[in-house]
């Protein structure tokens, strides 16, 4: 071992920097309690420090941190929605999430990869065609293209028609994205920290007290904090914790599975999306594939991996790709997806006066990180809901008002 290194390793001079902040004792009041360190908590956290100089906020969570569906998911990023308020929404999150290791001074290792979402039937054909037509009316670059495009773009898609489902088209979104998930959490994480934020992982919320319509405190294992204000961000448990504050969500939560392949030679730039066959697919800067399906077809707390899933996917991603066929896979996993009537989040006022809610993302969570932390942090600290906000309101549900983004999901339900 070098000598420099050594005397470097044992010296008190030089500690190593920590990330974090070592873990403190619960102060008994904050002005913000947000329940839930996942991406969109210390988002919301490192939003409020950042714009709004509140800094006595604490981020809890009945895990480690981001350890639930930030650190689950398949991390692609885009705006190719169906309603002109989901592609606003998603389109101000990529436009933030292409700044955003600038912004947080940390490498989120954001790589833009063009994004297809493949159509094998006449009605995934006219979707394509619907969504690339909502997409450029709101200034976001989608089109629908044909085979030749296709394999001039990605010549190691299986363009054969000799195949269950041959590739009529796909809805091309050139800025489709993907990024590191734990990094974008770390960053946040780091960045809301040093500005005086607290975080307190291991720490599960167990009640939360209410007077007159207003939430008081938060109770967890680790003692009663009291606070000016709360916020929800725990998906996965979004219908657990709204209970425990004493209202329903039209929720149903679905496990998600997800894979990841050994690393291979780089092959594909693009996210590949399949409604039709129930896959997407992406190469991570690493080499690996990270892969996933359809959601489990029913209601479930459990994020437990089965054959079953592994086996329908990867029959399905060799139709696809056929030389995968020795392909490793190295890790199999599962996520918790807050599913709602209309597939689009549920953000902003509850019955509480005081409580706001960022819940219902189903399979799209972690695309909304940095406009959803940055909202629902302008909501919390000016009272007023963005405009961006208001269509997703609790209340669309009761007012037949829903954002219908069915159309648009990657995931096959
Ligand atoms: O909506 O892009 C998406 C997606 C991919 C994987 C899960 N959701």
């Amino acid at each position: 071992m070098p000598f420099g290194l050594l005397k470097y390793g044992l010296s008190r001079k030089h500690p190593v920097e920590r990330h974090f902040p070592l873990p403190t004792e619960l102060k008994p009041a904050y002005d913000v309690v947000i329940i839930g360190a996942g991406g969109h908590g210390l988002a919301a956290a490192y939003y409020l420090a950042a714009y709004h100089d509140i800094t006595n906020v604490c981020v809890i969570d009945k895990g480690y941190l981001a350890g639930g569906n930030t650190a689950r998911n398949t991390a692609i990023i885009r705006s190719n929605y169906l309603t002109p308020d989901g592609v606003r929404f998603y389109e101000e999150s990529l436009a933030l999430y292409r700044t955003l290791s600038e912004e947080l001074d940390f490498n989120i290792l954001y790589s833009e990869r063009g994004h297809f979402t493949l159509a094998h039937t006449d009605a995934a054909l006219r979707t394509s065609r619907w969504r690339a037509e909502v997409n450029k009316h709101m200034g976001v670059d989608s089109e629908l293209i044909y085979p030749d495009d296709i394999h001039r773009l990605c010549p190691s898609l299986n363009l054969s028609h000799d195949v269950r489902y041959p590739i009529l088209g796909a809805l091309y979104h050139p800025p489709g994205a993907i990024a590191r998930h734990d990094a974008v959490a770390w960053g946040y994480a780091r960045a809301a920290t040093r500005r005086g934020v607290e975080i307190h992982t291991n720490t599960e919320v167990i009640g939360i007290h209410e007077e007159n319509g207003r939430v008081t405190a938060v109770e967890t294992t680790k003692g009663v904090v009291r606070c000016g204000l709360a916020m929800q961000a725990v998906a996965g448990s979004s219908g657990r914790v709204a209970k425990l504050a004493g209202f329903r969500l039209p929720i149903k939560t679905i496990p998600l599975q997800a894979c990841v392949s050994l690393p291979l030679k780089p092959f594909l730039d693009q996210i590949v999306v399949s409604g039709s066959l129930h896959i997407y697919i992406s190469q991570t800067p690493r080499g690996e594939l990270v892969m996933g399906g359809s959601t489990d077809p029913y209601g479930l707390y459990s994020s437990r991996s089965t054959l079953d899933f592994k086996e329908g996917l990867l029959g399905h991603m060799l139709e696809l790709f056929p030389f995968l066929g020795d392909v490793h896979v190295a890790r199999q996993w599962a996520g918790m997806a807050d599913m709602t009537p209309d597939f689009s989040p549920i953000m902003g006022l509850t019955p509480l006066d005081n409580y706001y809610i960022d819940s219902g993302w189903g399979t799209w969570g972690f695309k909304a990180t940095p406009v959803c932390g940055r909202r629902m942090a302008e909501l919390i600290a000016t009272g007023r809901v963005p405009d961006i906000l208001y269509p997703f309101r609790l209340e669309r549900f009761a007012e037949f008002a829903q954002v219908g983004e069915k159309g648009a999901a990657s995931v096959g339900h």
